[in-house]
């Protein structure tokens, strides 16, 4: 057996059977009331899942398994000691639940490229099949649902699998796809933007420099970001839309493929993953009404009003859970303050910092008026030459792999059952409020 699997297995028993006793145990325990509010607004606050890989704190930001992103730079192998943590080595903290060694990590990068060279005809072909002018999400998702003819789970499961083994070949499906999302990403990126012009991966480079490599991006510059990228937009606890999708359906017992195409779908929207792109939609438009990219703070603002005014989002601003400045925001500043500190889209990402959020904090409803991720990730990649906007969600879907994946893992190894909640008509809501509807004209 592999030696990630076998010390996930080591891991994982022993926790999957704690589970089953605390539930057997301890399972009628009141572990929280909820209000009407809270049902209805999104289902906020709710703990409602059970998410192992990171957790999200609404004033600290992301932990993954504990862990801070500066002490993932910290304690996370690194190609060299001032570079960014490899994505390899946050995979197996997140799904073993120990900070690796340089020789773990290793290992996960080789087998990546090794599984990465298995990748079906027919993911190109299906891509190939669709209109260039399709959205690269709409191409990444038609590969990811095709290569899903590779899935072991499902095989495992008609041949007649125990249940307590499901996590097995889920892990086998994971490490193919995972391997293989940076090639169909490196693969679209080249069909759309660069007249076909394919480059193939380098077996010695690492998951994610081998991404930069093959969109045609070589300064180790370049690769250092794409890491930190690859890293910061892999995991934000079980319940944002991608990962609370990816998690919902596994639960029905689809394969890795199904399930992570769900997640996929719902990163697409502009109110989660697609705001990156629609974040430099914001910024060309104010930048072309305004006439230059080094405005004032006072057209900065009145231009975030008058998005506001026409009932739009300030896409990059606001946070479901956060209520401070997403440190994953911060991160990306650090790196663009580091590397390329004048260069004028970063500029103008710190004025608008500076402005903006006292615009949303008057509206006296957005709980969160601070960048979230996306505020800057474009900006940054733009600054490098990677221009081309339709791409960004892509790459976040590349990285939010590592995170929902390896849960999707666990989901197995627990045990974890189908998914379904209870739903109820407006009129029960109303009464659980002990009023009438005429009380609400
Ligand atoms: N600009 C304008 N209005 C905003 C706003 C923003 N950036 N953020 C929130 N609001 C508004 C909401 O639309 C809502 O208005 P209504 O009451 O009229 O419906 C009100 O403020 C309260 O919203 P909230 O409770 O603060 O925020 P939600 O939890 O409902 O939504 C969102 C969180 C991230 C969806 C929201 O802040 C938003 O739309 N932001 C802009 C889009 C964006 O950047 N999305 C990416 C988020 C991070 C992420 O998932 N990345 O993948």
């Amino acid at each position: 057996m592999d030696p990630v699997k076998q010390r996930l297995l080591e891991v994982g028993r022993p926790k999957a059977e704690m589970l089953k006793k605390l539930i057997r145990e301890h399972g009628d325990k009141v572990i929280q009331q909820i209000t009407l509010d809270q049902v209805l607004s999104g289902m906020k606050g709710i703990n409602a899942l059970l998410t192992d890989t990171s957790k999200l704190d609404a004033e600290e930001g992301i932990r993954f398994r504990e862990h801070s992103i500066p002490e993932l730079r910290a304690n996370l192998p690194k190609i060299s000691p001032d570079g960014e943590p490899l994505p390899e080595g946050l995979f197996y903290l997140m799904l073993v639940g120990e900070v690796p060694t340089q020789q773990q990590v290793d290992f996960i990068s080789t087998e990546w490229s090794r599984r990465a060279q298995g990748i079906p005809h027919h993911a190109f072909d299906v891509i190939n099949a669709l209109p260039k002018s399709a959205h690269p999400m709409i191409q990444f998702n038609t590969a990811i649902l095709a290569m899903s003819t590779e899935s072991h789970f499902r095989k495992a499961y008609t041949d007649g699998m125990d249940k307590k083994d499901y996590w097995d070949p889920m892990y086998e499906g994971v490490m193919d796809l995972i391997s293989r999302l940076p090639v169909i990403a490196a693969y679209i990126y080249r069909r759309v933007y660069h007249n076909e012009q394919y480059i193939p991966a380098d077996p010695s480079l690492d998951w994610a420099g081998n991404l930069a490599h093959m969109m045609g991006y070589e300064s180790e510059e370049v690769k250092r970001l794409m890491r930190l990228y690859m890293v910061l937009h892999a995991d934000h606890e079980g319940g944002n839309v991608s990962a609370h999708a990816t998690h919902l359906v596994g639960s029905a017992l689809s394969n890795p493929y199904y399930s992570f195409s769900a997640g996929m779908n719902g990163l697409a929207g502009p109110l989660h993953g697609m705001a990156n792109q629609d974040v430099m939609r914001w910024l060309n438009d104010l930048i072309k009404e305004l006439g230059t990219n080094d405005p004032s703070e006072e057209q900065i603002r009145d231009y975030a009003l008058n998005t506001i005014e026409q009932g739009r989002v300030i896409p990059g601003y606001g946070h479901a859970v956060l209520r401070k400045t997403d440190p994953r925001f911060m991160e990306q500043l650090n790196f663009a303050n580091k590397y390329i500190p004048n260069a004028p889209m970063i500029k103008l990402v710190r004025k608008i910092y500076e402005v903006v959020p006292d615009v949303l904090l008057a509206t006296g409803k957005v709980k969160n008026p601070y960048p979230n991720v996306d505020a800057i990730s474009g900006s940054l990649l733009s600054s490098y030459g990677i221009t081309e906007h339709g791409i960004y969600t892509v790459l976040f879907g590349v990285s939010r792999a590592l995170g929902v994946l390896s849960s999707l893992i666990w989901d197995r190894m627990y045990g974890s059952p189908l998914e379904r909640p209870s739903s109820q008509t407006l009129e029960w809501f109303i009464n659980k409020a002990d009023i009438k509807p005429e009380d609400l004209k």
